[in-house]
Order: C-alpha cells, then structure tokens, then sequence
C-alpha cells in the first residue's frame, strides 16, 4: 500500500474553510472508500477512476490475500504508467488509524461501505457486527469532524433495505417504517440515524443510500445469489452434486451491483444531503432464482413436493437427480420475509435508472460462474 500526501495547505489538521470554498473542494474530486475491497468497494472505484478521481481505500490487514477484486485496477506506483488508486491499513474499529487516513487523504467524498455485511452471521458475532456496522460509522463521522472536515467533506452511508424487516406496507420508500430483524439491521440502523443526526446537529452533507440487495459475478459466494449461481454451475460441469439450501420462499429486490454503485456516486453529487432508495420494484422468491439460474443453463427442474423431498427440487433428466436440497442451519433466527422496494425518488431526484433487468443479472452471474468453473477466468472473490 502507498500513502498518498495530497500536497495540502492543511498540514495534518483542518483549516480548509480558509482555503476552500465547497464547490472548489469537491472539485479536486478526492474519494475515499472503506470496504474497498468488497463487491460495491470494486464497481464504485472502476466508477471513480473512470470519472478522474483519486481514490484512497481502506483495507484491512490479512493472512490471506483480500485484494483480488481491486487486482485489475492496482498499478504499482513506481510502475511507468501509475493510477490515481491508494490503498491505506485500517479499520473501521480503529479511531485513531481513521483520524489519521482522513487527515492524510483530505477526501472530498467518503464513502462508507465497510461492514460486516452477512445477516446469518451477524447472528453469530453480534456485538462485533454492532461495533463495526454501527459505531464504525460514527467513528468515521468523528474522524471527519475531527480533521476539520465537517463542512466540506460529503459522506455516503451503506444502508440497506434490511431496516425494514418486518415490513409494514409494500412496497418500500424513502417514509417506510423501520423494524429491523437481526443485529446486522439494527446495527445499520443506528448507522442510518447517526448519519441524519449528524447533517441535522452539525450541518454535514451526509446522505443514507438505502439500497436493496444487489449483486454481480463479484458478490461473495456465501450470498444466497452467489452460492446459487456458483452452485448451478458446479452441477452443470459435473463437479457438484447438490446445493443444500435455507428458506426458499423469502422474496428479495434483486439489482445489478453495477447500477447501483452509480446510484451512491450521484447521491454525492446532488444539491442537498438526503436519504435515498435505490431498488428495482420487482421482488422474486429464492426460489424462482434458483429455476432461473438453471433456466440459463437449458437444465429442466421439477420442485418436488411431497415426501421426504418435500422442499427439493429434481433435474428433470433420466435418471432423474435431486440438486437441491434443505439443511435447517441456513435459517435465521428472525427472517426478513419479503422485500420490494420503490425507487421513485432516486429516479426522480437523482435521475438515476437501474440498466439491468432480472433475467440479465442472473444469467451475467451464471455465465461468469461457468467461466470460472471451466477454468478459463479467475475466480476473484
Ligand atoms: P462485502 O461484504 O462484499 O464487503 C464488505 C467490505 O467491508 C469488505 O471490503 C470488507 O473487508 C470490509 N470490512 C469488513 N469489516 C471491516 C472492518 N472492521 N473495518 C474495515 N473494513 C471492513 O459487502 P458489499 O460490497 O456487498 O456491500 C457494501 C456495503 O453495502 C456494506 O456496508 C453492506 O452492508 C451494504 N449493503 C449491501 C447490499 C448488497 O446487497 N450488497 C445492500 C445494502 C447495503 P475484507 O475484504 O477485508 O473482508
Ligand atoms: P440478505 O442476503 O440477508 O438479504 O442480505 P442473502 O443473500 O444472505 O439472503 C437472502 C435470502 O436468501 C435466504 N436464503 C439463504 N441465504 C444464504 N446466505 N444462504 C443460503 O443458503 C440461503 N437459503 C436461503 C435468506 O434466508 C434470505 O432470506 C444482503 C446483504 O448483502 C446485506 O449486507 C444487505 O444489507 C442486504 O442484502 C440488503
């Protein structure tokens, strides 16, 4: 990783409303990113890059090698041909490592996609998904006020549909009530309102985008999407029998990661901080993902519904052949039963407009994952 000293009249602290006007501080089009490395941290840099941004992110240090989704981005910067890319250690449990990246980077946009993004798992390990998801956020928030930053700086916020958990009406906007259903979603949500706390206290551009699930050929592979379509190509090629499977009849919001990265980079840019829904209005079974995902594949499925097999679904072939299965152990504790949610705002406010339809998301994610099953591209994530 190389650290990047912006040649900056600040030094290490604050002072930049002396120098800097807003609009010409967002000008110098300075990101910085927590969760870099992640599938939403990846398409965001490409993004920025693309847009003639520099962008510092953060990451943490590891055993094992977490950088693969940045790996076609990174050049080395004593290569000939270096890219306004920076990657800097740290944590978002760390107060003082946060204090002292901002000071150094001097962002004019910091986007705070680092958490520890799995439901399931934050049952598991909820006081450390509390601490990350939702203390880490005020620590970056503090860390900006801290550098003098507050009036100056704009600064994204991860949120997610999962606020919404048990949901009251259908489908879900900007005004929805919120009853979250896991420590994930309540560690989000104290996220969600620290970030208006902190336009509303200390007048911060601080927007929530709440996003619905999205995902890509980068989306880690313990996500329902992921561990399909990875599945379903694993089975295809001969190299896995069976998929075994949680609750097939929760309904998600499923987008294309790539859509709605642009999305978080338009709601910096808007006039105003404000809270935004990012969404396709179509909501789909686990379920019918899984028929889909085979569908691509030309693979005839029966469900089959009676019996011992009563949630399984059979390879509609000679002899026929059972390829998904339920194990109990991928339940929650508390489910989320169905999400959908109303984009209008964003469409309106943002202009922003999702390019992927369903059947494109899916068959994107199966072809790739038959790529990488065959061997013929890396499997990065
Ligand atoms: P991923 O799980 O792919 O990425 C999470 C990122 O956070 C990784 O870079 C991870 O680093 C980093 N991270 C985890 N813990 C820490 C920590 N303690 N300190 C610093 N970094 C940390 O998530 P997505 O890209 O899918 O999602 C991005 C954000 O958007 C998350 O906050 C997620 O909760 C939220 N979200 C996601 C949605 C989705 O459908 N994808 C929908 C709505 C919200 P490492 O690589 O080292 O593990
Ligand atoms: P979610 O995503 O919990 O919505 O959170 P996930 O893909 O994990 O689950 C979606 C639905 O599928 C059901 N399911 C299974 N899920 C997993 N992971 N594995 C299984 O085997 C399985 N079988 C059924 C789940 O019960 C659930 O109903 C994602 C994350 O990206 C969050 O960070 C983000 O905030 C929300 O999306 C919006």
């Amino acid at each position: 990783p190389i650290y990047n000293h912006p040649a900056s009249v600040w030094g290490l602290f604050g002072g930049g409303l002396d120098c800097h006007t807003s609009e010409s501080w967002l000008k110098r089009k300075v990101a910085f990113v927590t969760g870099i490395t992640g599938q939403d941290g990846s398409y965001l840099t490409e993004l920025l890059l693309s847009k003639g941004y520099t962008v510092h992110g953060l990451i943490r240090r590891s055993s094992s090698f977490n950088t693969s989704r940045l790996q076609h981005l990174w050049r080395d910067q004593h290569s000939k041909s270096p890219n306004k890319l920076f990657l800097h250690y740290g944590d978002l449990t760390d107060s003082a490592n946060l204090v002292g990246v901002i000071a150094r980077t001097q962002p004019s946009e910091v986007y705070n996609l680092a958490a520890q993004s799995h439901v399931k798992v934050s049952f598991e390990m909820a006081e450390y998904t509390g601490d990350v998801d939702g203390i880490g956020t005020l620590r970056l928030l503090e860390a900006i006020r801290t550098c003098g930053l507050e009036k100056l700086t704009r600064f994204y916020q991860a949120s997610t549909s999962e606020l919404y958990g048990k949901v009251k009406c259908t489908p879900q906007n900007e005004d929805t009530p919120f009853h979250p259903r896991s420590p994930y979603g309540v560690a989000k949500l104290y996220a969600y309102w620290m970030t208006v706390n902190y336009r509303e206290a200390y007048g911060m551009f601080t927007s929530n985008g709440i996003l619905f699930n999205h995902e890509s050929p980068r989306r880690g592979r313990t996500f329902v999407s992921r561990k399909i379509t990875r599945a379903v190509a694993e089975i295809y090629l001969g190299k896995q029998d069976c998929m075994w499977m949680g609750n097939l009849d929760a309904k998600r919001d499923w987008g294309h990661a790539k859509d709605y990265v642009e999305g978080m980079w338009r709601m910096l840019q808007h006039e105003q901080p404000d809270d935004f829904v990012l969404a396709t209005g179509e909501t789909h079974t686990v379920r019918s993902l899984i028929t889909l995902s085979f569908s691509v594949l030309s693979i005839p499925l029966k469900w089959v519904g009676s019996g011992l097999d009563e949630h399984a679904f059979r390879m509609d072939i000679s002899p026929p052949k059972i390829v998904v299965r339920i194990d109990p152990r991928y339940f929650r504790p508390a489910e989320v039963d169905l999400l959908l949610g109303d984009p209008t705002k964003a469409e309106n406010q943002l202009n922003w407009k999702r390019r992927w339809g369903w059947e494109e998301l899916v068959r994107d994610m199966v072809e790739s994952d038959v790529r990488s099953a065959k061997g013929l591209v890396e499997d990065h994530n």
